[in-house]
């Protein structure tokens, strides 16, 4: 018998996956209430549009360092976009090929926040002298996974958590919770009629219970009208810190898109409209409210 061996991509989007719905329980909530009103057959049968991560910019950490593992895998970086309000940075990565999903990477422009959250953040990540990433074998999939569940600092205490907190929720989110899988992201047009528009995919989150971000609207619309964005809140969890105190903060949560076909391509028949058709790429000002997913404003409003 021959096995196929795994590739490291799929190792590693595929344990990416499981830690996250393992730990945030809408995934599993929106997947089961698809599988009973038989919109898809398995999970596997909903798209993934793209998948989020966050990194802070300090030496030898960001998105130079974190890049280079989906770089190797074949992803391409492509647009550049900035938060001012946020002090975030962010590319988009484009798959090697559709069946996998777009990567956006996010990071926080540490040297902009104030003397006290700057030291913070400098008294966990100073060690870190060399990019961790350039001492794994990227072409080991398992050791990837393994990386990007491990701690690369220690945790701080809750008083410095509730410094950073009260500054850059950013900051405070990936303090604790480092490369964990941000969101993953169902591709709503590739959906069945009754739920492929975000209207129709809205209502039906809230008839199961599930909250959705509110910050500039439910659904967050880009200047050409062809990608609209809507999300759920995330979750609140314990989580105990280096003093022993347990606070209860803000984990992972799910987005949902919907990319109309191009107009050039707007005349092609229905069974020929592949992802190449549609509207590609992320939009500022619908990422700026996205972002707003795991803020305090959104969870406790
Ligand atoms: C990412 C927010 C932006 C999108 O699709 O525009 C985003 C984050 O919360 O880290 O996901
Ligand atoms: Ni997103």
């Amino acid at each position: 018998m021959h096995f196929e061996e795994k590739k490291p991509i799929d190792i590693v989007l595929n344990d990416l996956f499981e830690h996250y719905r393992a730990n945030v329980a809408d995934v599993d909530k929106i997947t089961k209430a698809l599988l009973e009103r038989q919109v898809v057959h398995a999970q596997d049968d909903i798209v993934n549009d793209h998948i989020a991560f966050r990194t802070l910019g300090v030496p030898n950490l960001g998105i130079k360092s974190f890049e280079k593992i989906f770089l190797s895998f074949g992803y391409q970086k492509r647009d550049y976009f900035y938060f001012e309000g946020k002090k975030l940075d962010a590319y988009w990565f484009a798959p090697p090929s559709s069946e996998y999903p777009r990567i956006f990477v996010s990071e926080l422009r540490v040297s902009e926040l104030s003397a006290a959250v700057q030291e913070i953040i400098l008294k966990y990540t100073r060690d870190i002298t060399t990019d961790p990433v350039d001492e794994l074998d990227l072409n080991d999939g398992e050791q990837v996974a393994a990386f990007l569940q491990k701690p690369l600092w220690n945790l701080p205490t809750s008083a410095e958590y509730q410094t950073l907190l009260a500054e850059s929720e950013y900051a405070a989110w990936v303090i604790y919770n480092r490369y964990y899988l941000n969101h993953y992201t169902i591709s709503i047009h590739e959906l069945k009629d009754g739920y492929n528009t975000l209207e129709e995919f809205n209502a039906f989150l809230e008839s199961i219970g599930v909250k959705l971000n509110t910050s500039g609207g439910k659904i967050k619309t880009s200047e050409d009208g062809l990608l609209r964005q809507s999300s759920t809140v995330s979750a609140l969890y314990d989580a105990t810190f280096a003093d022993a105190n347990t606070i209860q903060i803000a984990g992972s949560y799910v987005e949902f898109a919907e990319r109309s076909i191009l107009p050039e391509y707007k005349d092609l028949p229905n069974d020929k409209i592949e992802s190449k058709h549609r509207r590609d790429g992320f939009e500022t000002n619908n990422a700026d409210k996205i972002f707003e997913s795991t803020y305090t404003t959104q969870i406790k409003g």
